[in-house]
């Protein structure tokens, strides 16, 4: 590992929480939460979901779903006002909480049903995660109650994400889809797909056939590579965007382009072209900043990903650029991004990006030092504001999923100050890491997986889970007190139980996780 990623053990923090109101056992914790009475919900055989509004067929489609592979319970879908026991899901403005149309709802159980309000779809489609971490996990034999209770919610960021490194070890189409079926109910809504990197290309290219077909011919350790056709993209991403998430794809450029550097020699400034690599060093590779073909090459690879991504966002990398010579660096930053740019995305880079102060406006940098800053980083996330653009949170030794839990744990990465538990996966905040960078400028936070010791999916989610439910509460939920010491903003005993309510889940799903110590995993 670089000299660069180095550091010392973080220190020990004293947790002196404040108290918190009970809540409901959902993760993210709702904003807020009202109990009263004492009366029950209880599904009767002839409940139905009534719907209104536009996208409420779709979100109740969801809940159905979920209600028969739960429980086995077959409500029918109505477009007739709700009776007496019946789910509702209404759409339409005014139903979010003031100030939060976009994803806020509420859900209201009482006897009399259970209410879904959101002035979105995808407000509605929230709720309704909400909802299914309220039905009892014994729902299929005992009767289906659901105690009263009044929820008001919203997120604190717009961009909650996970990010799957696909380049070191490729995952098929239909992992990927059961990885955001495991993100899905801990209100993430977007993936960041890391597609390229020196051990593999994993998107075709039309106009560069190439980098799919050789560059993404293997993987770390020798693995068997592969990549997506325009039709796998165009499937996940339909398959992402029906579940309100967004695609983010990243192409990196200039480091981590063995793979492209090896299925083309004009990309080459020898013209000879590297062996393909299955290592797992970094910042050994680089694009020729002062060749024409470069530009030629971003152009066309840009092009043809933007035009198979409905999203708003397109990340190009821009990290761990450690033998490209800093002038080099900056000319290449500035030109790459115009080039990007052009496509009409709004560019998302690695926060060493923020060296160049000739960005695209809005483009967005996405910090992965450490709850310190150290180096250059604070300054260069600092660098995106001034050039209007906003930041995505992903300090490495909290948020990225690879780092050990333990040391000596087979697998994952120990670089990052030392192994991360999920208490210090959950006791951080994202506005006190870079002074002068508070939640104006914070568009979201983002928990990366990087895949180089992760061979299957199985692997990837047993680093993933328990850890992404702590950054996704993180994400989600304001912390809830005012309070000046980062070590008191979130009650960590509190969030473990939830967490072992959320394992008996993960468990039924199929979803593979670490029963962490410190948690009474049921
Ligand atoms: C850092 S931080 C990387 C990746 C590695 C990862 C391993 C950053 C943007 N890049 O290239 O896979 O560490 O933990």
């Amino acid at each position: 590992m670089s000299a660069f990623r180095g550091g010392a053990r973080r220190p020990s923090r004293k947790v002196n929480p404040v108290p918190q109101t009970p809540v409901v056992s959902v993760i993210p914790r709702p904003v807020s939460v009202e109990q009263f009475g004492d009366a029950p919900f209880t599904l009767a055989p002839d409940a139905r979901i009534s719907v209104a509004g536009q996208g409420a067929d779709a979100v109740a489609g969801v809940l159905a779903a979920a209600l028969a592979g739960d429980c086995g319970r077959h409500p029918a879908i109505v477009h007739e006002p709700p009776g007496y026991g019946d789910f509702a899901i209404v759409i339409a403005e005014g139903e979010a909480p003031e100030g939060h149309a976009a994803e806020g709802y509420t859900v209201t159980v009482t006897p009399e049903g259970v209410r879904i309000g959101a002035d979105t779809e995808a407000g509605a489609f929230l709720g309704v995660q909400t909802v299914r971490q309220l039905i009892p996990l014994e729902c299929g034999t005992d009767p289906l109650s659901i105690p009263p209770v009044s929820i008001r919610d919203h997120p604190r960021y717009a961009y909650r994400g996970a990010m799957l490194d696909v380049a070191r070890h490729f995952f098929t189409v239909d992992e990927v889809e059961r990885f955001i079926d495991a993100i899905v109910p801990l209100k993430l809504n977007h993936l960041h797909l890391h597609l390229t990197d020196d051990q593999g290309w994993r998107i075709d290219i039309e106009s560069w056939p190439e980098l799919a077909r050789h560059g993404g011919s293997t993987g770390s350790d020798g693995s068997r590579g592969g990549f997506y056709t325009h039709d796998d993209y165009r499937r996940l991403v339909a398959y992402a965007q029906e579940r309100h998430v967004t695609l983010v794809p990243e192409i990196d450029m200039p480091g981590h382009t063995n793979a492209a550097l090896a299925s083309y020699p004009q990309l080459n400034p020898s013209g000879v072209v590297p062996a393909l690599y299955t290592g797992s060093k970094v910042g050994f590779s680089t694009l020729d900043a002062d060749s024409m073909v470069t530009y030629e090459f971003i152009d066309d690879v840009i092009r043809e990903v933007s035009a198979l991504t409905p999203g708003p966002y397109l990340h190009i990398g821009g990290d761990e650029s450690l033998v490209t010579p800093p002038e080099e660096f900056l000319r290449f930053i500035a030109r790459a991004s115009a080039v990007a740019a052009s496509h009409g995305k709004t560019l998302i880079g690695w926060h060493e990006m923020g060296a160049s102060d000739q960005l695209p406006p809005g483009t967005v940098g996405q910090y992965w030092d450490f709850l310190t800053p150290r180096g250059d980083a604070a300054d260069d996330a600092l660098s995106f504001v001034r050039q209007g653009g906003s930041v995505i949170m992903s300090p490495a030794d909290v948020a990225y999923l690879d780092i050990v839990y333990e040391e000596g744990d087979r697998l994952g990465q120990e670089w990052a100050g030392g192994p991360t538990t999920v208490r210090d996966a959950y006791v951080w905040d994202p506005a006190r890491i870079v002074p002068g960078l508070g939640d104006a400028h914070i568009l979201g936070v983002e928990a990366p997986v990087w895949t180089e010791t992760l061979a299957t999916i199985d692997e990837v989610e047993s680093m993933v889970f328990p850890r992404i439910a702590a950054v996704a509460e993180v994400a989600w939920s304001a912390p809830p007190a005012d309070t000046a010491e980062v070590a008191s903003v979130r009650d960590f005993d509190e969030f473990a139980q939830r967490l072992a309510d959320l394992g008996k889940r993960w468990e039924l799903a199929g979803t593979v996780f670490r029963r962490v110590p410190g948690v009474q995993w049921r």
